[in-house]
């Protein structure tokens, strides 16, 4: 469980803003708005493209409310082990604009195209070298905001554009990555599976963060 209530969260400000340019009824920016409202603060966001991305970032706007860094498609991990070692190394040496935080949250957000295929490798690589930030897999399964072309989260038979369904061939003939266990087989302080229609899972995983920073991961 959370240790926040929801009437706590309620009274936090949100970290992403009304307005943005998501489809209506989506449930990426309620999400994130979760899971940023369970961050200890200060928080760093970092995002692969993604429908969550163009959709909060669009020039001249932004819908953040808290420091967000775009990055490209297959880097997300990267990016967010870079901050975090870098506040490490300004509180290691007394010096530097992050040098005065006693904590930071970084998260790292991207869709199932940046997660089961293209960013992978970093992903995989900041994980085995137990980078300490909080990794949000967006998993709509399919690379959707570039028109539903099918990815490795796509699930077996699904139609899209590059797996259409016919007679012949039903879909996507591919079974959907077990992306979850790949994860874990990293043995990693902590996995979980969120739903925005629970906001207390979403605000679990930031808020057991104190607890796994003793792990040493
Ligand atoms: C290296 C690279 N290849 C392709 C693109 C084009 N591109 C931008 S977003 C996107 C799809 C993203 O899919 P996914 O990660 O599942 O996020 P979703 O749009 O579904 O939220 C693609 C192919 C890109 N920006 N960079
Ligand atoms: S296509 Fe993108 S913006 Fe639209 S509902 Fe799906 S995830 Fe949200
Ligand atoms: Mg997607």
């Amino acid at each position: 469980m959370s240790d926040l209530t929801l009437r706590e969260a309620a009274r936090k400000p949100d970290g992403v803003a009304s307005g943005h340019r998501l489809c209506a009824g989506c449930d990426e920016p309620i999400v994130v708005r979760q899971i940023l409202k369970a961050t200890r603060g200060p928080t760093i966001v970092t995002s692969a493209t993604g429908c969550m991305e163009v959709g909060t970032s669009i020039f001249p706007y932004t819908s953040w409310n808290l420091p967000w860094l775009h990055v490209a498609f297959e880097n997300a991990a990267a990016n967010a082990s870079g901050i975090e070692a870098a506040w490490r190394a300004h509180r290691r040496k007394g010096t530097g604009p992050l040098a005065k935080y006693e904590t930071l949250d970084v998260i790292a957000i991207a869709g199932d195209g940046g997660t089961y295929d293209i960013g992978l490798q970093a992903l995989s690589g900041a994980l085995e070298r137990g980078h300490d930030f909080t990794y949000v897999l967006l998993d709509n399964e399919a690379y959707m905001n570039t028109g539903i072309q099918r990815s490795g989260g796509t699930p077996f038979t699904a139609s899209t554009t590059t797996s259409p369904a016919g007679r012949v061939v039903p879909g996507k003939r591919e079974w959907k990555k077990p992306i979850d266990e790949i994860v874990i087989a990293h043995e990693i302080p902590y996995v979980a599976t969120i739903n925005a229609a629970w906001p207390n899972s979403a605000g679990f995983p930031c808020s057991c963060r104190p607890r796994c920073q003793g792990t040493g991961r």
